[in-house]
């Protein structure tokens, strides 16, 4: 609690997210900070894949991270351990975030300081996927428990998404996973998905994933001028 500033953000004042979202954009381009934003359900990795990208990328970015929840901070607690700036979104219950309260948690994060910022938003497969925050790259997770059949219950989030990362496959054994099926269903909603299999406990795929997203933050700065 010492540690994490806690900021309590309420719907946008703004009706129209889009305009604020591309406020969004000019900010972070001016700035030269790359953003991206990580979705999921509930639990399917996202603050392990997040400590484990951060302890392979900290030495070659500057990172802040942007943790969002209806309650508690024991996310942002997690990732302050890294030594990565990173505060902690409320946002009075909402089901996904907006682009206005994605700038307050990036003012507080000094982001015109930063290489890179990612947030982590609000843990469900349906409401992040309509709500353009102005970032650079759309992350989702699915993780192996939760099963190939994903896409075929949740198209939205696959379609409006750049990157899958298929998350915990050490546990593949005990799950009935398809990634053939998985891939072949997210091609069909997708075809430009870039996928990624890892598993943020053993570290398998890790390499690809961060080589990727390294190389993806180096060429947008570096176009950017
Ligand atoms: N076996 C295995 N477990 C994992 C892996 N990644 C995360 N977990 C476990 O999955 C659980 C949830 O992980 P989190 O990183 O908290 O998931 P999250 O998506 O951030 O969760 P919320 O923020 O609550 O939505 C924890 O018990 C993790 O230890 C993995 O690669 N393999
Ligand atoms: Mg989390």
């Amino acid at each position: 609690m010492d540690n994490v500033r806690i900021i309590e953000v309420k719907k946008s004042v703004y009706a129209n997210n889009d305009l604020e979202a591309n406020k969004n954009r000019e900010v972070l381009k001016a700035q030269n900070t790359y953003l991206m934003n990580l979705m999921s359900s509930p639990g399917s990795g996202k603050t392990t894949m997040l400590v484990s990208t951060i302890n392979r990328l900290k030495e070659k970015l500057k990172i802040g991270i942007i943790e969002a929840d209806i309650d508690s901070d024991v996310d942002a607690l997690t990732i302050h351990q890294t030594g990565v700036k990173v505060n902690q979104l409320h946002n009075g219950g909402s089901c996904h975030l907006d682009a206005g309260m994605v700038m307050s948690g990036l003012n507080d994060l000094h982001a015109e300081a930063l290489d890179f910022v990612v947030v982590e938003n609000i843990g469900n497969l349906i409401c992040p996927a309509g709500y353009d925050l102005g970032q650079n790259l759309k992350v989702m997770i699915l993780s192996v428990p939760e099963g190939d059949d994903k896409p075929l219950k949740y198209p939205k989030m696959f379609q409006s998404t750049d990157v899958l990362l298929i998350s915990k496959i050490d546990t593949v054994s005990v799950f009935n996973f398809d990634f053939e099926a998985l891939e072949r269903r997210v091609k069909k909603l997708n075809p430009t998905m870039k996928i990624f299999k890892l598993s943020a406990l053993t570290g398998e795929g890790m390499e690809a994933w961060t080589d990727y997203l390294l190389e993806s933050v180096k060429k947008w700065r570096e176009s950017n001028g």
